[in-house]
């Protein structure tokens, strides 16, 4: 497993935010699994000048108490992937979901050279959450428009839903018991305002909640919309992330040992927009359900 350090000279600051300082890492999806502890998923920034495409494998971290961080090392990368663009890289921003014993890990990425039109949904698999995943294919019948982002919510009846979209539409169906087929059509999110991409999911006291990034010109934000319906439609609801520094924003909303948090990512040590941190910060809820504007910690 090799680690690609942060160069010493790329490190500006130290501070609690970022939460995440081994590596450059963004994206984060996180989720709390049975095992007690909390698990973030991330993409792997790798190279300020050539970017996203150098992006090729995804390294995973838990933590017991939020504030200790441990690199569970590279899961998957873009090697692993038989199907995948023969030049690896792009592997996009994933996202991971349990099932009956299983971790299912979802990722987007090319299937061919010319890789614009050719993105995937990859599922990998494992009985670990952070190890010995093994690539599985990718989801029949996605496509028709940006294939990133996927975000994959198992209800509390057992039944998963998946959501990807960037460039102003978001899509989401339901997943089939194997959790790597489609039940149905996808259909587009209706109701979200000023959609760019990042769509996350979580539910809280029986409302779901829609997550994502918007098109405020270079440095997004992260809005979000309410449904009593996991497929919508929804009901916009507001800003909750103002700007973090960086050109993209990407996040998710988990809760672990009662209290909730908002993951997200920064550019703050590198100040580069290619080389991104992922940072944490606590969330807060109004009485009526609404989100309170997170407030961005350096320490
Ligand atoms: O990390 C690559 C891309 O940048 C993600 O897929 C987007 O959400 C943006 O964060």
């Amino acid at each position: 497993m090799s680690n690609k350090g942060i160069p010493a000279d790329f490190i500006k600051k130290t501070s609690q935010n970022p939460a995440i300082t081994t590596i450059f890492t963004a994206d984060p999806s996180a989720h709390a699994w049975e095992d007690g502890k909390v698990y973030i998923y991330a993409s792997h920034d790798m190279d300020p000048a050539r970017g996203c495409d150098l992006m090729d494998r995804y390294h995973v971290y838990s933590s017991e108490d939020m504030v200790n961080w441990v690199d569970e090392g590279e899961i998957l990368r873009s090697d692993d992937v038989a199907w995948g663009r023969p030049e690896g890289g792009f592997m996009w921003a994933p996202d991971a979901a349990f099932k009956n014993g299983t971790y299912y890990f979802y990722y987007p990425h090319p299937s061919e050279s010319a890789w614009n039109d050719t993105w995937k949904m990859g599922v990998a698999t494992s009985s670990k959450p952070a190890s010995d995943f093994t690539d599985q294919g990718y989801i029949e019948g996605l496509g028709g428009f940006a294939m990133i982002d996927p975000c994959v919510l198992v209800d509390d009846d057992g039944r998963a839903y998946m959501y990807y979209g960037g460039g102003s539409r978001c899509a989401g169906g339901e997943l089939n018991e194997d959790m790597i087929s489609l039940k149905g059509e996808m259909r587009d999110m209706v109701g979200l305002e000023d959609f760019h991409e990042a769509a996350w999911v979580f539910k809280r006291n029986g409302l779901y909640y829609l997550t994502y990034s918007d098109n405020l010109d270079n440095l997004n934000r992260m809005r979000y919309a309410t449904s009593s319906n996991p497929l919508g439609p929804w009901t916009y609801r507001g800003i909750f992330l103002e700007p973090t520094g960086c050109s993209t924003s990407h996040g998710s909303v988990a809760e672990f040992k009662g209290k909730w948090y908002m993951f997200y990512h920064n550019q703050a040590i590198s100040d580069q927009g290619n080389l991104r941190s992922v940072c944490i910060d606590e969330l807060f809820f109004n009485e009526d359900g609404t989100i309170r504007t997170v407030a961005q910690t350096t320490e």
